[in-house]
């Protein structure tokens, strides 16, 4: 697929996806939709030894304003229905995705832009970075996940007033409340975000990989994470960075994963 709205550029095996609508404030249309549908679902796999994926967004103002206005202005139930799980499948995929993705958060994170950075797995801030959930000022809802990730976050009482008021808040505000991991100056958030995923590029790709499915399976309503968790340990336990870290820890050097 010839990308459109996504810049992707690779280095050290570490791939930074921008989001590059600037005119639109980045702001997620059909094509950005699908062009990260094929990314997180196909491209990506590709990458031979991909450490993690930085999400950010083009030039100084905005992360991404929202889902575009544009073109959900006269949807019908049914249509919004189906236009809001498209998205949060696509977001499931970011979100379920095996390597760290991380939201490199320069501006407006809005609406849709919030609702994106919340399903990376982890979100570093700029100062200048803003977040909110404005959709009841447009007589909507989120729809691609916001009411139960901002609720993950940042706790029951403090969601519902941000997705009743529509307040957009500052980084600082948010990294507070807890739905940012890091606040760094403007400028610096992708190499923040790099360094995150050089750090846990450190570690056993395959334990990372259970990590990640196993913290998402706390919310998942029917799943037994503690039977997930001791599963997925088991599996951790047949592979040989387990007996590579294992030996490493008792031989008091480092260890050398293999990511098998
Ligand atoms: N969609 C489309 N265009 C947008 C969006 C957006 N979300 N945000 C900004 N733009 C466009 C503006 O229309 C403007 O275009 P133009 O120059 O052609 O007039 C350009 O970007 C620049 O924006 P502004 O002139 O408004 O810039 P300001 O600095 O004055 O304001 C704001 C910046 C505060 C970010 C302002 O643009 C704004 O409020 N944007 C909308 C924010 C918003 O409401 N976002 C939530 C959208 S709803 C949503 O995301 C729901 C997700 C789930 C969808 C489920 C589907 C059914």
């Amino acid at each position: 697929m010839q990308y459109e709205n996504l810049q992707i550029a690779l280095e050290n095996n570490i791939a930074v996806v921008t989001i590059s609508r600037e005119k639109a404030l980045n702001a997620l249309n059909t094509q950005t939709m699908l062009e990260l549908k094929h990314f997180f679902e196909e491209s990506a796999h590709g990458i031979e030894g991909l450490k993690g994926v930085v999400l950010t967004g083009a030039g100084e103002k905005a992360f991404v304003a929202g889902a575009d206005i544009t073109e959900f202005k006269d949807l019908s139930p049914a249509e919004g229905m189906k236009f809001a799980k498209r998205g949060q499948d696509i977001f499931f995929l970011i979100e379920r995705f095996h390597r760290p993705v991380v939201a490199a958060v320069n501006g407006f994170a809005l609406g849709g832009g919030c609702e994106l950075a919340m399903a990376c797995h982890l979100r570093v801030a700029g100062e200048k970075a803003k977040f909110g959930q404005p959709e009841v000022n447009l007589g909507l809802i989120p729809g691609y996940g916001g009411t139960q990730r901002l609720i993950q976050y940042i706790g029951k009482t403090k969601a519902t007033e941000l997705l009743m008021t529509a307040e957009i808040i500052g980084a600082d505000d948010a990294y507070q409340l807890g739905l940012v991991n890091y606040l760094v100056p403007s400028g610096a958030e992708v190499a923040k975000a790099v360094e995150l995923i050089e750090k846990i590029a450190t570690k056993a790709p395959f334990a990372i990989s259970r990590i990640i499915e196993t913290v998402n399976t706390y919310y998942e309503e029917g799943t037994d994470g503690f039977w997930k968790e001791a599963d997925a340990f088991g599996e951790c336990c047949g592979t040989d960075d387990f007996r590579e870290g294992a030996s490493a820890f008792l031989e008091k050097r480092k260890a050398n994963f293999t990511g098998k």
